[in-house]
C-alpha cells in the first residue's frame, strides 16, 4: 500500500506539467481546473486521443466526473444516466459477410478484454499482483485444455527470436508505446507477462499486457463468422472459470475507458487504395459509419505496405452481437465508398 500510494501521489504531479501543454485530447477537454480541484489524474502526452486511463475498478466511481464526459464523448450515444445492456454474443451467423467478393479484406480478428476481480489495473500493479494473475490464467486454461486447446509462452522464457516473429506476425504485444509507459503500464516487464495460443494461432490470449487478459480470435481473410465464434465459444469457456470484474452500468471493467462495455475491438487488416491516397478524408469517412482506422501494426503505428487496420470504435452501450453488426455493416459501406472513388 505504500508503494501504491507513492504511484498515486507520482501521478498526480502530472497534472501541473500537463496544463502548460497545448492538447487536443479529451482529457484536456474535461479535466478543467475546477474538475481537477477534486479529481486528481495525470498525463504525460499531450498527443493522446483520449488521454487517461483508470488506476483500478474503482477509478470510475471515484473520478466519475471527469471519466463520465469521456466516456460519452468516445462512445457517442452512451450518456451519463445510461446503463450498459446485459451481454449478448447472439448467433455469430446471423453477421453480414464482410467484403463479400473477398476484394480488400486481408485478415479478421476479434478481441475482448478482461480484468481479474480483485486486483488493480497496472498502474497499481505490485510485481505479485502480476504473477498470481499469470498464476491464474494459466490454471484456467489448463483445467480446460480440451476446449481452449491453449499453450502458454512465457515472456521471460521465449527466445528473442521467437518473441520478434510472433510480434512481426501480429499476434504478440510489444512494449513500446510510450503513452503506455507513462501510464505506468510497463512495470516489472516481462514478469507475468506471456501469450497463449493454440497450435494453428487463431485462438491466443495475452496475459497482463495493457489489461490482465486479453483474448483474442483471428485468421487470415475475411471469415468474420468463424473468427467471432471462436471468440464467443472461448470466453465463454473462460468466464466459467476466472471471475471478472464486471459493473451494472460500465460493463466489462477495462483500463482504458475506451474499452469498456463489451471490451470488443473487431478489425480487418484492409487495402483501401483510393481511400488512402487522402488519409484525413479516410478518416473522416470511416468515422461516419463509427468505425476507426489505425497502421499495419495497432495501435500508434504507422501502415506498412497501404495495409490499415479499420477496426469500431464504440464498445459500450450495445451487446457484442452489436458492436459486431456495426462494425460489419460500416465496413461494407466503407468498401462501396472507396468503389465510388
Ligand atoms: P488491440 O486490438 O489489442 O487493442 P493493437 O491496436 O495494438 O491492440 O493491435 C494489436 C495487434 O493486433 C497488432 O499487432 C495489430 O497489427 C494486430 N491486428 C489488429 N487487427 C488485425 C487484423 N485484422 N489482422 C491481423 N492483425 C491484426
Ligand atoms: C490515447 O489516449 O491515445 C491512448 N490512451 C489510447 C486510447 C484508445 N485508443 C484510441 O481511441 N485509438
Amino acid at each position: 500500500n505504500i508503494v501504491r500510494n507513492q504511484k498515486m501521489k507520482k501521478m498526480a504531479c502530472e497534472y501541473e506539467k500537463f496544463l502548460t501543454k497545448e492538447s487536443k485530447s479529451l482529457l484536456k477537454k474535461y479535466l478543467t481546473r475546477d474538475v481537477y480541484e477534486r479529481i486528481k489524474s495525470g498525463l504525460t502526452h499531450p498527443e493522446s486521443n483520449v488521454g487517461l486511463y483508470a488506476c483500478d475498478q474503482h477509478a470510475y466511481k471515484v473520478f466519475a466526473e471527469l471519466f463520465d464526459s469521456v466516456i460519452s464523448d468516445y462512445h457517442v450515444g452512451f450518456c451519463k444516466n445510461d446503463v450498459h445492456p446485459p451481454s449478448n454474443w447472439g448467433d455469430p451467423a446471423k453477421l453480414p459477410s464482410i467484403d463479400p467478393e473477398s476484394k480488400y479484406v486481408i485478415s479478421t480478428r476479434v478481441r475482448c478484454a478482461r480484468s481479474v476481480c480483485g486486483y488493480p489495473f497496472c498502474p497499481l500493479m505490485t510485481e505479485q499482483d502480476y504473477i498470481e494473475i499469470q498464476e491464474k490464467l494459466k490454471c484456467a486454461f489448463r483445467t480446460k485444455q480440451a476446449e481452449l486447446n491453449c499453450e502458454y509462452y512465457g515472456l521471460d522464457k521465449m527466445t528473442e527470436e521467437q518473441r520478434q516473429q510472433l510480434v512481426a506476425d501480429h499476434f504478440l504485444f510489444r512494449n513500446d508505446d510510450k503513452i503506455l509507459e507513462d501510464a505506468n503500464a510497463y512495470q516489472f516487464w516481462p514478469k507475468g507477462r506471456g501469450i497463449f495460443h493454440n497450435p494453428e494461432k487463431k485462438l491466443l490470449a495475452w496475459c497482463c499486457e495493457e489489461d490482465h487478459l486479453r483474448l483474442i480470435s483471428m485468421e487470415k481473410g475475411n471469415d468474420l463468422r468463424g473468427v467471432y465464434g471462436r471468440l464467443k465459444n472461448a470466453i465463454g469457456v473462460l468466464e466459467s472459470q476466472v471471475q471478472f470484474s464486471h459493473d451494472d452500468r460500465l460493463g466489462y471493467l477495462t483500463f482504458c475507458p475506451t474499452n469498456l462495455g463489451t471490451t470488443i475491438r473487431a478489425s480487418v487488416h484492409i487495402k483501401l487504395p483510393k481511400l488512402a491516397k487522402d488519409m484525413d478524408n479516410f478518416k473522416k469517412i470511416a468515422k461516419q459509419y463509427s468505425l476507426q482506422v489505425r497502421g499495419t501494426g495497432g495501435e500508434h503505428t504507422e501502415s506498412v505496405g497501404g495495409v490499415y487496420d479499420v477496426s469500431n470504435i464504440r464498445r459500450l452501450g450495445l451487446t457484442e452481437f452489436d458492436v459486431l453488426m456495426e462494425m460489419s455493416q460500416g465496413l461494407n459501406k466503407l468498401i462501396q465508398e472507396e468503389e465510388k472513388l
